[in-house]
């Protein structure tokens, strides 16, 4: 456990203040405007934004309209006293990542993934974030035939190198996620991700970014993921939410399913000194559809809390009675003394 207390700086991504819209229905509130949801962040107690390459300026400008783009959400962030944590290229609204990105079927189609990817990085620079997130929403398959799975995954690395070359100051943190919207990913766990870390021309410079929904989908727990990646002192950054079971990928709130769950993942977290390099708690949390846009951002003010009073309780926990329960593997005992802390007794 760290000697002087981590203090946690903590992020979320304006798609995180939505309008309610699922595959079944339109939107259920009404969009808050951009410049009302960076105000929000210093409100709700967050030091930091995530942010999409067209979250900052539409995909299509160039660039001359870009940099000015950017240098105007630069100065309104710097006008609020928040930083960029991440930034990552959004490459699967277009249509010309219909086929998924760098691992498209058509030549063109990945020429465009890449110089895309290539100026979200350039973006990166002018707002001042190392960060890099690759989340390969489409890289993988409907069907099992579509493509050949080798050469998909020597796309991806090639991708990420050539995004490590064209800056040597950023690096990349891949997102693994299972499936949704694909059947399958091609690199569907943060184990897969972290093995291609490894080949990449920069390992030193490539990472990961842990999403708990996304390792619960995968059937894994996400507290083992993340101890996994601090191993490897790979993990750079967290999307803290929930997921019930294996169904649509839900976001909940952090803690709201399991909060023994959410209290592993914040016990990994605090006892191996993650956000002790400046790695900020992200949160990648959804509200529900029948929230009024009033409410639409208590599901980030609670995702926060919750973690904040697990940190306390982890924080609680006798190591020497936990170190000596574990030596004599009474883990009959060591589960109650947990469930003691869990239900304030501890
Ligand atoms: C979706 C992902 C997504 C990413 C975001 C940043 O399942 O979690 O929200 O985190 O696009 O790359
Ligand atoms: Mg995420």
């Amino acid at each position: 456990m760290p000697e002087t207390p981590t203090k946690y700086r903590f992020s979320f991504g304006p798609w995180n203040i939505s309008t309610g819209a699922d595959p079944f229905g339109p939107p259920a509130r009404k969009e808050v405007p951009f410049a009302k949801k960076l105000k929000a962040y210093k409100q709700l107690g967050f030091d930091a934004v995530q942010f999409h390459d067209d979250d900052i300026v539409p995909a299509d400008l160039d660039w001359t309209a870009t940099q000015r783009g950017v240098a105007k959400v630069k100065k309104i962030l710097d006008g609020e006293g928040l930083f960029v944590e991440i930034i990552a290229p959004r490459l699967w609204e277009d249509p010309r990542t219909v086929d998924g990105a760098f691992t498209a079927n058509s030549p063109a189609h990945r020429r465009y993934a890449l110089d895309r990817a290539k100026r979200c990085v350039d973006i990166a620079r002018l707002v001042g974030c190392r960060n890099y997130v690759l989340w390969l929403a489409r890289e993988g398959t409907y069907i099992r035939e579509a493509k050949d799975a080798a050469t998909a995954v020597g796309r991806i690395r090639d991708a990420w190198n050539l995004l490590l070359e064209h800056d040597p100051e950023i690096r990349i943190l891949g997102e693994a996620k299972p499936n949704e919207p694909m059947d399958q990913a091609y690199l569907p766990t943060v184990g897969h991700m972290i093995g291609l870390c490894y080949t990449t021309c920069d390992p030193a410079r490539s990472g990961v970014l842990i999403e708990s929904a996304h390792s619960i989908l995968a059937g894994l727990d996400p507290a083992d993921d993340m101890a996994y990646a601090l191993w490897h002192q790979k993990l750079w950054s967290v999307h803290l939410n929930d997921q019930n079971g294996l169904k649509y990928d839900q976001d909940k709130v952090f803690g709201s399913v399991d909060l023994r769950r959410a209290f592993n993942q914040v016990w990994v977290l605090e006892t191996n000194g993650y956000g002790r390099n400046g790695e900020c708690v992200g949160l990648d949390v959804k509200a529900m559809r029948t929230t009024t846009v009033q409410d639409s951002m208590l599901h980030l003010a609670h995702s926060k809390a919750v973690f904040e009073r697990l940190v306390e309780l982890v924080r609680s926990v006798d190591m020497k009675k936990v170190e000596a329960l574990r030596a004599a593997r009474q883990y009959e005992q060591l589960e109650m003394y947990i469930l003691d802390v869990l239900t304030g007794r501890g």
